[in-house]
């Protein structure tokens, strides 16, 4: 039976992020994805001025009651960019119509980047975020929203072996199961993750080579290679490898062509590898 996904995050209509970016590796990962949009722009708001915003909060609980009542499975449920803090109250009903003891609920907390929350973030949304973790199964922080959710300073350059395990700790103690941090770096010239799972004494890191670029969209970009690969039925550090390799050829193939990094990286010229992992995956 085809498995199926629930995506709730914003549609930037420009800029390779959110719902244009998650929909598309999830349903070539094989799964029936449908989408919940939370607020409508024209570009993400990263390296573009004078995007519009519609706030979509009104519609979030109207159509996850329209949605409960067609009695879907949802073998997950990713949840991304909000509007801001107040709907993640909604999110967390949402959570309660559509989602079963089965459903991963998968969460990007996707509100920052670089030390900062994103320009159009209200204040209440770091504590707010924290709610969603708690429910979820597996959290894909960056490091600057792993700081804000546990209420510490970005460490930046100052994130170290020590500091990230115990942050790594720290969300994971929000009360969710699986917890990958990514941005994380210990040397120059590596980027990465860290993954700690209940269970584990300490976290392992993942890394791959780093470009000295800002390429806007990759969270979104790994959380959704990453989710794809999981509901494939990798475990968690093999879905892990898999995303950074994803990520790390589409950045390639982004800068081999050139065009500007505020428009996202070029996810699509790697879609065929994700197909081809989904049929891999019915074979194994
Ligand atoms: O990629 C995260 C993201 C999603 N949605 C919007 C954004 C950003 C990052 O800037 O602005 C609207």
């Amino acid at each position: 039976m085809q498995k199926r996904a629930i995506a709730i995050h914003d549609i930037s209509c420009v800029g390779r992020c959110s719902l244009t970016v998650a929909l598309p590796i999830l349903s070539a990962a094989g799964l029936n994805t449908a989408v919940i949009p939370t607020a409508l722009l024209s570009t993400h708001t990263g390296e573009f001025t004078g995007y519009t915003h519609l706030d979509l909060s009104s519609q979030l609980l109207p159509i996850a009651s329209h949605l409960s009542t067609l009695g879907l499975h949802y073998d997950t449920f990713y949840s991304g960019y909000l509007a801001n803090g107040a709907q993640v109250d909604d999110v967390l009903k949402m959570m309660d119509l559509l989602c079963d003891d089965q459903t991963h609920i998968f969460v990007d907390p996707a509100f920052g980047d670089h030390g900062r929350m994103y320009s159009l973030m209200d204040p209440s949304m770091p504590s707010q975020m924290r709610k969603l973790c708690s429910r979820a199964r597996t959290i894909v922080p960056n490091l600057t929203e792993a700081a804000f959710l546990l209420d510490e300073p970005y460490p930046g350059e100052a994130a170290d072996e020590k500091c990230i395990s115990r942050m790594c700790r720290g969300l994971l103690d929000l009360g969710t199961e699986n917890v990958v941090v990514t941005d994380v770096h210990f040397r120059d010239g590596e980027t990465g993750v860290a993954i700690l799972s209940r269970g584990m004494d300490k976290p392992m890191y993942l890394f791959r080579p780093r470009f000295p670029h800002v390429f806007h969209g990759t969270g979104d970009v790994f959380a959704s290679f990453l989710l794809a690969a999981l509901m494939n039925g990798q475990a968690l550090k093999e879905a892990a490898e898999t995303a950074l390799d994803l990520i790390q050829l589409s950045i390639r193939e982004t800068l081999a062509d050139g065009e500007p990094l505020r428009y996202g990286v070029q996810f699509e010229k790697v879609l065929g590898r994700v197909v081809e992992m989904h049929e891999s995956s019915k074979e194994g």
